[in-house]
Protein backbone atom coordinates (compact mmCIF):
# COMPACT_ATOMS: atom_id res chain seq x y z
CA UNK A 1 0.00 0.00 0.00
CA UNK A 2 1.35 3.61 -0.97
CA UNK A 3 0.34 6.73 1.09
CA UNK A 4 1.85 9.91 -0.14
CA UNK A 5 1.73 12.76 2.58
CA UNK A 6 1.04 16.36 1.82
CA UNK A 7 0.51 19.51 4.02
CA UNK A 8 0.02 22.82 4.12
CA UNK A 9 -0.62 23.72 0.73
CA UNK A 10 -2.64 26.90 1.15
CA UNK A 11 -4.56 26.75 -1.85
CA UNK A 12 -1.19 27.04 -4.54
CA UNK A 13 -1.86 23.32 -5.98
CA UNK A 14 0.04 23.40 -9.00
CA UNK A 15 2.99 21.39 -7.10
CA UNK A 16 0.42 19.38 -5.43
CA UNK A 17 -1.45 18.67 -8.60
CA UNK A 18 2.70 17.57 -10.51
CA UNK A 19 3.55 15.49 -7.47
CA UNK A 20 -0.40 13.89 -7.55
CA UNK A 21 0.22 13.12 -11.28
CA UNK A 22 4.37 12.12 -10.69
CA UNK A 23 3.12 9.96 -7.17
CA UNK A 24 0.05 7.94 -9.13
CA UNK A 25 -0.85 5.02 -8.61
CA UNK A 26 -1.23 5.58 -5.01
CA UNK A 27 -3.81 4.43 -2.63
CA UNK A 28 -4.08 6.92 0.01
CA UNK A 29 -3.78 10.75 0.21
CA UNK A 30 -3.31 12.19 4.09
CA UNK A 31 -3.34 16.21 3.75
CA UNK A 32 -2.35 17.37 7.42
CA UNK A 33 -4.14 20.94 7.31
CA UNK A 34 -4.42 24.50 5.55
CA UNK A 35 -5.97 23.05 2.31
CA UNK A 36 -7.30 26.44 2.34
CA UNK A 37 -10.28 25.38 0.37
CA UNK A 38 -9.01 22.82 -1.92
CA UNK A 39 -9.64 20.28 0.00
CA UNK A 40 -13.00 19.84 -1.72
CA UNK A 41 -11.01 19.29 -5.30
CA UNK A 42 -8.41 17.35 -3.72
CA UNK A 43 -10.27 13.77 -3.78
CA UNK A 44 -11.23 14.63 -7.79
CA UNK A 45 -7.07 15.39 -8.36
CA UNK A 46 -5.90 11.85 -6.81
CA UNK A 47 -8.87 9.78 -8.39
CA UNK A 48 -11.91 8.05 -7.13
CA UNK A 49 -10.43 5.13 -5.72
CA UNK A 50 -8.11 6.88 -3.41
CA UNK A 51 -8.61 7.04 0.16
CA UNK A 52 -8.64 10.62 1.89
CA UNK A 53 -7.61 11.69 5.29
CA UNK A 54 -7.80 15.25 5.52
CA UNK A 55 -7.61 17.49 8.85
CA UNK A 56 -7.96 21.26 9.24
CA UNK A 57 -5.01 23.36 9.59
CA UNK A 58 -5.23 27.15 11.85
CA UNK A 59 -5.83 28.63 8.40
CA UNK A 60 -8.87 26.31 7.57
CA UNK A 61 -11.54 28.94 8.92
CA UNK A 62 -14.95 27.56 6.89
CA UNK A 63 -13.77 24.31 6.83
CA UNK A 64 -15.64 21.23 7.37
CA UNK A 65 -12.64 19.09 7.65
CA UNK A 66 -11.92 16.35 10.92
CA UNK A 67 -9.87 19.01 13.12
CA UNK A 68 -8.00 15.24 13.92
CA UNK A 69 -8.26 11.88 12.91
CA UNK A 70 -6.38 8.39 13.91
CA UNK A 71 -5.91 6.41 11.45
CA UNK A 72 -4.25 2.53 11.53
CA UNK A 73 -1.56 2.26 8.95
CA UNK A 74 0.09 -1.03 8.54
CA UNK A 75 0.67 -2.03 12.05
CA UNK A 76 0.29 1.15 13.66
CA UNK A 77 -2.17 3.72 15.12
CA UNK A 78 -1.02 7.66 14.03
CA UNK A 79 -2.61 10.09 15.36
CA UNK A 80 -3.51 12.86 11.65
CA UNK A 81 -3.01 16.44 12.97
CA UNK A 82 -2.29 20.09 12.00
CA UNK A 83 -0.13 20.23 15.27
CA UNK A 84 -0.45 24.33 16.19
CA UNK A 85 -2.53 22.59 19.46
CA UNK A 86 0.72 21.03 21.05
CA UNK A 87 3.75 23.78 20.10
CA UNK A 88 5.21 22.08 17.08
CA UNK A 89 7.11 25.04 16.58
CA UNK A 90 8.83 24.57 19.49
CA UNK A 91 9.46 21.09 19.18
CA UNK A 92 7.95 17.40 18.78
CA UNK A 93 7.60 16.50 21.97
CA UNK A 94 3.83 17.62 22.88
CA UNK A 95 2.99 16.05 19.90
CA UNK A 96 4.65 12.99 20.85
CA UNK A 97 2.94 13.02 24.56
CA UNK A 98 -0.57 13.35 23.36
CA UNK A 99 0.02 10.55 20.77
CA UNK A 100 0.83 8.20 23.03
CA UNK A 101 -1.75 9.16 25.47
CA UNK A 102 -4.25 8.59 22.96
CA UNK A 103 -2.64 4.97 22.35
CA UNK A 104 -1.13 6.25 19.20
CA UNK A 105 2.17 5.02 18.04
CA UNK A 106 2.93 7.18 15.31
CA UNK A 107 1.97 11.14 14.79
CA UNK A 108 1.70 13.05 11.72
CA UNK A 109 1.71 17.01 12.23
CA UNK A 110 2.47 20.00 9.36
CA UNK A 111 2.01 23.51 10.54
CA UNK A 112 5.93 24.46 10.38
CA UNK A 113 6.36 24.04 6.90
CA UNK A 114 9.80 21.67 7.68
CA UNK A 115 10.18 18.56 6.73
CA UNK A 116 10.34 16.13 9.97
CA UNK A 117 11.45 12.52 10.42
CA UNK A 118 12.18 10.99 13.78
CA UNK A 119 11.08 9.25 17.45
CA UNK A 120 10.15 10.95 19.52
CA UNK A 121 10.14 9.17 23.22
CA UNK A 122 9.13 5.97 21.56
CA UNK A 123 6.50 7.57 18.93
CA UNK A 124 7.12 8.02 15.22
CA UNK A 125 6.83 11.53 14.17
CA UNK A 126 6.59 13.23 10.83
CA UNK A 127 5.49 16.31 8.58
CA UNK A 128 5.92 15.95 5.48
CA UNK A 129 6.79 20.18 4.90
CA UNK A 130 5.07 22.39 2.80
CA UNK A 131 4.17 22.01 -1.14
CA UNK A 132 3.84 25.35 -1.62
CA UNK A 133 5.40 27.37 0.90
CA UNK A 134 8.51 25.51 1.87
CA UNK A 135 10.52 26.70 5.40
CA UNK A 136 13.64 24.51 5.78
CA UNK A 137 17.24 25.66 4.47
CA UNK A 138 17.03 25.48 0.90
CA UNK A 139 13.24 25.89 0.83
CA UNK A 140 12.54 22.86 -1.52
CA UNK A 141 8.87 21.97 -1.77
CA UNK A 142 8.38 18.69 0.11
CA UNK A 143 6.13 15.23 0.73
CA UNK A 144 6.37 11.92 1.46
CA UNK A 145 5.51 8.99 0.85
CA UNK A 146 4.79 5.62 2.83
CA UNK A 147 4.84 2.46 1.95
CA UNK A 148 3.27 -0.03 3.86
CA UNK A 149 5.06 -3.55 3.55
CA UNK A 150 3.61 -6.96 3.80
CA UNK A 151 4.45 -7.37 7.54
CA UNK A 152 2.91 -4.00 8.63
CA UNK A 153 5.89 -2.32 9.02
CA UNK A 154 6.39 1.05 7.06
CA UNK A 155 9.11 2.85 4.72
CA UNK A 156 9.39 6.52 4.42
CA UNK A 157 10.76 8.33 1.59
CA UNK A 158 11.17 12.08 2.52
CA UNK A 159 10.85 13.42 -1.09
CA UNK A 160 11.76 17.00 -2.53
CA UNK A 161 10.36 18.51 -5.96
MN1 LIG B 1 0.52 26.48 7.01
Amino acid sequence: MKILVVSDTHRKDDNLKAVIEQEKPFDMLIHLGDAEGSEYWIPEWAGEHCMMAMVMGNNDFFSKLDRELELEIGSHRALLTHGHYYGVSMGPEGLADEAKSRGCDMAMYGHTHRPFLDLVDGVIVLNPGSLSYPRQEGHRPSYMVITVRGDGNLDYDQKYL
